[in-house]
């Protein structure tokens, strides 16, 4: 027993020692999809020291990756040039085209995490889009800048940077699509851009960031409560567009101008960025109502941007067969409305999905 035992004892100090003089390999970095899409972050100016009046969406995403030698610190990043525009010019077709690209990248075993360079102009719309349409638990992480690249003290790098930090990290996974610029996290439904042009634009004015970047690492404050990504019962695979959603807004003596044009166009909802809590003119009351008449859903939201539209407040929802956006902007109602339309037309049911996301 005892020559056993020594026999034991001897195998495993030599597998001890043996483990303890091969070097520990390090782990291998995340591989982080960056997918660009143009924007300011792509942008160029004619001098240094143009910051307003300059070309967005000249740069490709091989470039915005060379100028950021330290993302290879952080994780191993492949570049894909979705697109190449000023976001002004991004439509819900690109939407479908880029959550298609990210569901089929988010589902292979190599990608930890994609991040999406994007102008900042509709940066929040195309967040909450993917929020509600990408099948993965991964990070997503939607970036930009309010300087372009060639700008003294450009945020694009620093921005980029974290970016891809934050989608390397595992303190991301599970939390929906994300915004970071400026050192901050913010939740893609929460965001919106706040400042025409100043540097900490992005801001969730009523329910605050969800983390901050320090140095280069994240540290998260809060989640975010409503459903998102693997959460979510919206598919856009077999997709072929997007339901067309208009936004009228009210203005003291806006009328029905705007709510009359939509219905001629055809679209199939409409969200009213109502004054105050979603408050109705009598035309424009009058408008939706005969619009609702018609079978396009009708969402009443509100121009302010806090707080939320309180169902049979300002109007008899009940009656009038409306839906309310909750604290949605007009803007990511009328994305929300849009994907509800892909399911139904029941407006208990839309309604249900406002709560819902
Ligand atoms: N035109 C703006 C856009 O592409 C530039 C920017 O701020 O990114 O959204």
């Amino acid at each position: 027993m005892t020559r056993r035992l020594n026999a034991l004892v001897v195998a495993f100090l030599a597998l001890a020692f043996a483990a303890a003089a091969e070097p520990l390999q390090p782990a291998p970095l995340p591989h982080v999809m960056i997918l660009a899409t143009g924007g300011t972050i792509a942008g160029t100016g004619a001098t240094a020291t143009t910051t307003v009046g300059y070309t967005a969406a000249t740069i490709g995403v091989e470039a915005l990756i060379a100028a950021v030698p330290e993302l290879a610190k952080v994780a191993r990043v492949s570049g894909e040039q979705v697109f190449q525009i000023a976001s002004e010019n991004m439509t819900p077709d690109n939407w479908l085209r880029l959550g298609r690209r990210v569901n089929e990248l988010l589902a292979r075993d190599d990608v930890a995490g994609v991040v999406i360079t994007h102008g900042t102009d509709t940066l929040e719309e195309t967040a909450y889009f993917l929020d509600l349409v990408v099948k993965s638990a991964k990070p997503i992480v939607l970036v930009g800048a309010m300087r372009p690249a060639t700008a003294i003290s450009a945020d694009g790098p620093m921005n980029l940077y974290n970016a891809v930090a934050l989608a390397a990290s595992r303190e991301a996974v599970g939390r929906g699509v994300l915004v970071c610029m400026n050192d901050r996290i913010d939740a893609a439904r929460d965001v919106t851009k706040t400042n025409t042009v100043a540097l900490d634009t992005f801001r969730s004015p009523e329910l605050g960031v969800l983390g901050m970047m320090e140095g280069g690492r994240p540290a998260f404050y809060r989640t975010a409560d409503r459903a998102h990504t693997t959460a979510t019962e919206f598919d856009i695979k077999d997709l072929r567009e997007l339901p067309k959603v208009g936004i009228a807004l009210a203005y003291a003596g806006s009328g029905r101008i705007a709510i009359d044009a939509m219905v001629a166009a055809g679209v199939k909802g409409i969200v009213n960025a109502g004054v105050g809590d979603g408050s109705l003119s009598v035309e424009a009351r009058a408008a939706l109502v005969e619009a609702r008449a018609k079978g396009i859903v009708v969402v009443r939201a509100s121009r302010i941007p806090g707080g939320a539209v309180a169902r049979n407040g300002e109007a008899d929802d009940d009656a009038l067969d409306f839906v309310v956006a909750d604290n949605l902007s007009p803007q990511k109602a009328r994305i929300l409305l849009a994907l509800a339309l892909t399911r139904t037309t029941d407006t208990r049911e839309i309604q249900r999905m406002f709560r819902r996301y």
